[in-house]
């Protein structure tokens, strides 16, 4: 990709602190962009994912700019966006952990559902909505209770937690506004995509962070929940960029982005500990919270347990995406497969409990 082709154009980030803010604020700035991100005020640490690319802003030829706000405070939005005016927004902020969903729903019907409302609103309150490119980081959860396998941007959603239906309100609000006012609204159906910069908590995350432990003898066991559901993971590098060629497409869309690949968390998890030299044989009835994983060259070693406490009322228990729309408009692909993937996060958080990166929750490969 050729660097400072866009340079002059300004965008806006929610969502910057998080996994896919980061890659996609490196990727923005590279293209000569100037960025500006929202983030959210707190007493504790929250912009490890952006340290390395944050430079003040009395220093030149700064690039970067991040501003205090929430997607539940519309006015602060409107404020954003009036002395902004951004000529892309990527809406990527959201409560976005499928599991704590059913534990706040309200929270996440308001930031991930009526948030973007607030979004699509004041971008109107502005007066940009002619010239304004906006992206909403849609999910393949909304595929949920799945209706046909693969599944495309014509395969109807049966959402499986609160998180899914809060991203289905915003889906379609998004597609009445663009219907209703001719503005540029892109849904990207994003399936899973996963990075060293991953949330601790997310499933792929939690195993290689876990199984590094295990190599250098600092933790026994990892706990997981339902091992046998299936995802279809790619890299988030590659899907930032998609991101972005969405909104470089005159005619707005929605696409999916996916491996048109699916794996189970069971595969994950024996790929990770391979990666350190074990074997894992798997013991007990298959499916049951009896089953576990043990050290195949020496049985007694048990190193995976199932802890009923991680599974979900409702489970989402296949993903499997068609990116072909993708392919074909955008010219889009996912370059980074499973096996590269698992590789990647193994050789990072190998590092970071050998000490050999400094932040615990944000490694920067
Ligand atoms: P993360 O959880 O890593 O990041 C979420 C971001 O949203 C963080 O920057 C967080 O800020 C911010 N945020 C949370 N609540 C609010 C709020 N009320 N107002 C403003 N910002 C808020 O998510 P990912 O980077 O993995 O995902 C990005 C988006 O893509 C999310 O919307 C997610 O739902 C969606 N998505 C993700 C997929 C994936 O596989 N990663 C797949 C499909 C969709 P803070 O750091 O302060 O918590
Ligand atoms: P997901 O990701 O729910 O697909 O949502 P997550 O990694 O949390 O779960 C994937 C699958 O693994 C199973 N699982 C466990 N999950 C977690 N977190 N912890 C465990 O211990 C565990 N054991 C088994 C889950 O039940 C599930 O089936 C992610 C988020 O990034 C969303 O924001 C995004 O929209 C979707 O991906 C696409």
């Amino acid at each position: 990709m050729s660097e400072l082709t866009h340079a002059g154009k300004v965008a806006l980030i929610t969502g910057i602190t998080g996994q896919d803010g980061s890659y996609l604020t490196e990727f923005l700035l590279s293209k000569g962009y100037e960025v500006h991100g929202i983030i959210r005020r707190s007493s504790s640490f929250n912009t490890g994912r952006i340290d390395h690319i944050y430079r003040d802003r009395h220093e030149t030829g700064v690039k970067l700019f991040l501003h205090y706000g929430d997607l539940c405070d519309a006015t602060n939005l409107i404020t954003i966006i009036a002395n902004v005016k951004p000529d892309e927004i990527y809406n990527l902020g959201a409560m976005s952990h499928v599991k704590v969903s059913f534990d706040m729903p309200e929270y996440t019907a308001d930031c991930d559902g009526v948030g973007v409302l607030r979004m699509l609103d004041a971008i109107r309150a502005c007066g940009l909505e002619k010239t304004c490119r906006f992206y909403q980081a849609s999910t393949s959860e909304l595929y949920g209770k799945v209706q046909e396998v693969p599944q495309s941007e014509t395969t109807p959603f049966y959402p499986r937690s609160p998180y899914a239906v809060a991203k289905q309100y915003a889906f379609w609000i998004l597609v009445n506004y663009r219907e209703a006012y001719g503005m540029h609204l892109t849904n990207g159906i994003l399936f899973n995509h996963e990075s060293p910069r991953r949330g601790a908590t997310f499933v792929t995350r939690k195993i290689t962070i876990a199984v590094s432990r295990i190599s250098q003898g600092l933790d026994k066991c990892l706990f997981l929940g339902n091992i046998d559901a299936k995802r279809d993971w790619g890299h988030a590098r590659d899907y930032v960029k998609g991101m972005w060629m969405m909104l470089q497409h005159d005619v707005a869309d929605d696409y999916v982005l996916a491996t048109g690949e699916t794996h189970t968390v069971r595969e994950f998890v024996e790929k990770a500990f391979v990666e350190v030299g074990i074997t894992i044989a798997w013991k007990g009835e298959t499916g049951t919270v009896d089953e576990i994983g043990v050290d195949a060259s020496d049985e007694s070693r048990v190193l995976v347990q199932i802890d009923p406490r991680y599974f979900r009322p409702t489970e989402v228990e296949l993903l499997l995406g068609d990116p072909s729309k993708a392919k074909r408009d955008l010219g889009w692909e996912a370059e980074l497969g499973f096996e590269g993937l698992v590789k990647d996060m193994m050789d990072a958080d190998l590092k970071m409990v050998k000490g050999e990166t400094i932040d615990p929750e944000a490694p920067r490969p």
